[in-house]
């Protein structure tokens, strides 16, 4: 994606799991926006964006975030909302081992108290390495932590996938990790 679909990306993510009310719609009980109704509210606070914008945005984007329902024409977030949703996801059993990266500053906390959802519904949790580096760097330098995801299962934790194949549970107690650094 170049830098103006970068911009219209995080435009929908901060619309759609965020601030709807910042211009103006409302998200449905599952996350969900007439995406017409959506398009017209962008343009109305300077922000607009064509069905093609969109559509492209929606295709290209490298954690394929967002997703359309041709069905009914309407457009959600898949995940990482901060605004109530429910995304009626199925649990599921999670990969043995599972990886979050996060700021280094955050290391002792989250070795005392565990990894906590903070703002989102869910601790995000990656199927890779490499993917939580990713995560982690967003915020400059970073450690990765391993999840025992299997162990977690057995004891009764519930993980759902999201169809962008970010893992989500309610909490990561600190039993259940090994930092990988
Ligand atoms: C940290 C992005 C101290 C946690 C990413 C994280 C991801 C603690 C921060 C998705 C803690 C919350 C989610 C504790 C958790 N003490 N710090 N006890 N428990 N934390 O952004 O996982 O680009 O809400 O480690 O790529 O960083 O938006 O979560 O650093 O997939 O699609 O509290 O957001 O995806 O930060 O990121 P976030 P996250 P998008």
């Amino acid at each position: 994606m170049d830098n103006t679909d970068v911009r219209r990306s995080k435009r929908l993510s901060l619309v759609l799991r965020h601030r709807p009310e910042s211009v103006g719609v409302e998200l449905d009980p599952h996350g969900w926006v007439d995406l017409p109704s959506l398009l017209d509210a962008l343009a109305a606070h300077g922000s607009p964006m064509t069905r093609d914008d969109v559509d492209r945005v929606v295709r290209c984007n490298d954690k394929q975030r967002f997703e359309i329902d041709a069905t009914l024409d309407r457009i959600r977030a898949r995940q990482g909302h901060t605004v109530e949703v429910d995304l009626d996801l199925t649990p599921s059993e999670p990969p043995a081992v599972l990886f979050h990266g996060t700021p280094r500053a955050n290391i002792e906390s989250i070795m005392t108290s565990g990894l906590d959802r903070r703002r989102r519904h869910h601790v995000h949790l990656s199927p890779d390495r490499e993917t939580a580096e990713r995560v982690g760097a967003r915020r400059g330098d970073f450690v990765v932590f391993r999840v025992d995801a299997a162990k977690m299962h057995v004891d009764g934790h519930i993980f759902w996938r999201t169809d962008n194949n970010v893992w989500l549970t309610d909490t990561v107690p600190s039993a259940y990790f090994a930092p990988d650094f």
